[in-house]
């Protein structure tokens, strides 16, 4: 039914996470980000509340498949000073970057001023301390590298704009609150499955040929939008030298709670988790609704972007 082989092999129980699971009223959960810590899994979901706005809450798992849900919400709208300003719509689509000392967390704030991005740090997922705002309007999927590369720390974003197709952009930041020296390096490609947008999705892992990136493709049909997921292997040294962008889509919606739920036919990814044993869990938020997980071989999306290139822009 996929129509391709299948590179990410579903969890045979998704969705592992529903609205149900949480215990305060939400309407969806979905677009987590996800990070290893201290032997657990710890997954930062958004959740829509019955208003239409969004917020953050906290699951936690010994194996990456079984979450329990902390009682209450891990980040709200911010009430006081600069942050409730631009976060008073909601907070959305965490990533999560361990760097240093600290999980380095981005995140969309939405305010009647648009969407830009914050960026927050935790060292335990019990205190969180916001640190600036990094971006303008209108900003969306930030995910920041794990490591500094000489001397700078690295992110990739996608600005929204109608004059040159959403694209992946690079940018380079001394101290995590400045950034500076972008410049564009992946466009959708024309006819083809990620031709109307493109964003990053997880933040970057490191594998022994690149810089893995799984992001997220926007197709337009007459039956509206639909969202798979792709990869991208950027080199070592030089993240914004992109070695190869797989031709194919790595997932695109196929279970039913992928094809219907708040919105139809979206797999949506902000983390994924590189395990010891060369495979890596792929989290995605089905529809905008429910958490779902699946595991690829890290070699075999590697092969992708190596043997089965398209042109990055
Ligand atoms: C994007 C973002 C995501 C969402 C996706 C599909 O623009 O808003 O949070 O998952 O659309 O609705």
């Amino acid at each position: 039914m996929t129509g391709i082989k299948s590179i990410i092999k579903r969890y045979p129980q998704n969705p592992i996470l529903t609205p149900d699971d949480v215990p305060y009223p939400v309407a969806t959960v979905h677009n987590a980000g996800i990070v290893k810590h201290a032997g657990s899994y710890m997954m930062l979901f958004r959740s829509h509340l019955h208003n239409g706005r969004s917020i953050i809450g906290l699951a936690k798992s010994d194996n990456g498949f079984d979450f329990k849900v902390m009682p209450k919400p891990f980040l709200v709208p911010a009430e006081h000073g600069i942050f409730a300003e631009y976060e008073e719509f909601g907070v959305e689509d965490l990533r999560i970057s361990p760097l240093e000392d600290y999980y380095t967390l981005t995140y969309s704030a939405y305010s009647r001023h648009g969407a830009r991005i914050a960026l927050a740090r935790t060292r335990d997922f019990e205190r969180v301390e916001r640190i600036a705002l990094i971006s303008q309007a209108d900003m969306r999927n930030v995910v920041v590298f794990p490591k500094k590369f000489q001397d700078r720390y690295v992110r990739l974003d996608r600005p929204h704009t109608e004059i040159t197709p959403w694209s992946i952009w690079i940018s380079y930041s001394p101290d995590l609150v400045h950034w500076g020296d972008s410049r564009l390096i992946m466009k959708p490609l024309q006819y083809h499955w990620d031709e109307l947008k493109v964003g990053p999705g997880a933040p970057p892992f490191r594998t022994d040929r690149g810089w893995l990136h799984i992001y997220h493709g926007v197709f337009q049909t007459m039956a509206g939008a639909v969202y798979r997921l792709g990869v991208a292997l950027h080199d070592l040294k030089d993240p914004s030298t992109i070695i190869g962008v797989s031709d194919q889509w790595i997932l695109q919606p196929h279970d039913p709670w992928e094809l219907t739920g708040y919105v139809p036919n979206v797999v949506f990814t902000c983390g994924a988790v590189p395990e010891e044993d060369g495979t890596v869990k792929v989290y995605w938020g089905g529809a905008d609704t429910v958490m779902c997980v699946g595991t690829a071989s890290i070699a075999d999306l590697v092969e992708l972007c190596l043997n089965d290139p398209r042109p990055p822009m």
